[in-house]
């Protein structure tokens, strides 16, 4: 990382012609290099009042000034709005690197407030993952994390557990002054710290769905239509269609929306005894898809009709029960008293999108969580469970300690406390410049 404290500069709205662009300064020399490229600027400026007036370079436009401890950054900052020329912007940015800022790096502009302690590394992910968003109810799921619900309880484990260790360091360092310790008291906090932590964990697993998706997997008797129905809903043929049977032989995955939430569609190959090896391994794989998803769909041809093989292939997946599809609906068939889909006419598809918002909204949490959440909760809550195996048995309890430490390293990582400058560095490169 660049020392936090010299005065950069950057483009804080896309590259490219619009009405309006924005260029951000940050830095102890942010209102002195303002007074600069910009006047009339005030002697003592208003922090959040914008301020009119004509830019060295030409052009004409706001400023707005931020005092240390405010903004995005928390630092001193001003950001200009001048014409969404890039010729303006330029000349702008040159005016101010010429007055002694330096141009911001990727991500430098929410490094630097997290840096601030403006916001927690959750919530810096949040903010990539709120410009990322594709659907609305992504962009919510992410506006939520980036209001620190996670930051939040992950502090108070944090800080919790950090207590029980500091009790315990002490009564093991000065036992003869203190006394005997309270056993009882570290196991009542440790518990309570533990059922938050696991709350966390369930919360993040629902939590992912919202950026991994709702993972579907389509099986089926080999041409019960699983590739066309997927190529029907992601709106392109993504998988192969033949009228041989045994065409799919390897998984295939597409990300779509469908009833507004996101979804992982998983076409597979069809589920059939065989002698062909390689299709032996596609049909392994997809009941290890369906095994995996969230849900599985099971297809079958709706005027082939429903047969013997189809029974015996929906009791082989085992799980949850599947929602079952009578495919081609299009196609003169018998009543199948079950949801008739074509791909062919997109019939059925309203009613699909409708039972999958449904189901995401039971499945996910209204709080958006990154796949490296995940992992880091699972290592919080065994070194809490750990500490408390301890504290309930005979053990001494100092041992506790070991447990306790893991978990509250874990949640540091979380939160961004204590991680190296590197993964920092990695984290925010992500980032685009302005961001
Ligand atoms: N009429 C009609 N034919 C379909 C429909 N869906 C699939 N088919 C046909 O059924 C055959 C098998 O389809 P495919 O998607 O490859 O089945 P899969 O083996 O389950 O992946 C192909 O010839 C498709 O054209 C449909 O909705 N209507
Ligand atoms: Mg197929």
């Amino acid at each position: 990382v660049v020392s936090p404290f010299d005065t950069i500069v950057a483009p804080v709205t896309p590259p490219g012609r619009g009405g309006v662009s924005v260029v951000r300064v940050s830095g102890p020399e942010a209102w002195r290099i303002a007074g600069d490229v910009f006047s009339p600027w005030p002697p003592s400026p208003k922090s959040h009042l914008a301020l009119y007036g004509r830019f060295l370079h030409g052009d004409d436009g706001m400023a707005l000034p931020f005092e240390d401890g405010h903004g995005y950054t928390g630092e001193r900052a001003v950001e200009f709005s001048v014409h969404g020329s890039p010729v303006s912007v330029r000349a702008l940015v040159d005016r101010c690197s010429r007055e002694g800022a330096r141009l911001a790096g990727p991500g430098e502009f929410t490094l630097r407030a997290f840096t601030n302690g403006r916001l927690d590394l959750t919530q810096a992910e949040a903010i990539k993952e709120m410009i990322d968003a594709r659907t609305p109810a992504q962009f919510r799921a992410a506006c939520l994390l980036r209001q620190g619900g996670l930051r939040r309880s992950g502090l108070d484990a944090l800080r919790s557990i950090e207590s029980v260790i500091a009790t315990m360091n002490a009564h093991v360092d000065f036992s003869e002054e203190l006394g005997q310790w309270d056993r009882e008291e570290a196991r009542v906090a440790t518990g309570r710290t533990l059922a938050g932590l696991d709350a966390m964990l369930a919360r993040a697993r629902r939590g992912v769905i919202w950026r991994e998706g709702l993972r579907i997997a389509l099986c089926g008797l080999p041409n019960a239509g699983k590739s066309s129905l997927l190529n029907a809903l992601v709106g392109r043929d993504r998988a192969i269609v033949t009228c041989v049977p045994g065409t799919t032989r390897d998984t295939l995955e597409e990300m779509t929306d469908l009833g507004g939430a996101p979804c992982a569609l998983i076409d597979t190959a069809g589920l059939q005894e065989t002698s062909d090896p390689v299709e032996a391994i596609g049909v392994a794989r997809a009941r290890e898809a369906a095994a995996e998803a969230d849900w599985v769909w099971y297809l079958y041809d709706c005027q082939a009709g429903w047969s013997a093989d189809d029974g015996t292939a929906v009791a082989s997946l085992g799980g949850m029960p599947p929602l079952i599809l009578a495919t081609k609906a299009d196609l003169p068939h018998e009543r199948t008293g079950r949801l008739e889909v074509s791909a062919l006419t997109g019939q059925g598809f309203a009613e699909l999108e409708r039972l999958v918002g449904e189901r995401a909204q039971a499945a996910q949490a209204p709080e958006l969580c990154l796949p490296r959440h995940v992992p880091l909760l699972e290592r919080a809550v065994e070194g809490a469970s750990l500490a408390m195996d301890v504290l309930d048995s005979t053990l001494p309890p100092d041992l506790a300690v070991t447990g306790l430490s893991v978990a509250a390293g874990a949640l540091g990582e979380l939160l961004g406390e204590g991680v190296s400058v590197d993964l920092l560095d990695r984290m925010f490169a992500d980032f685009c410049i302005g961001k």
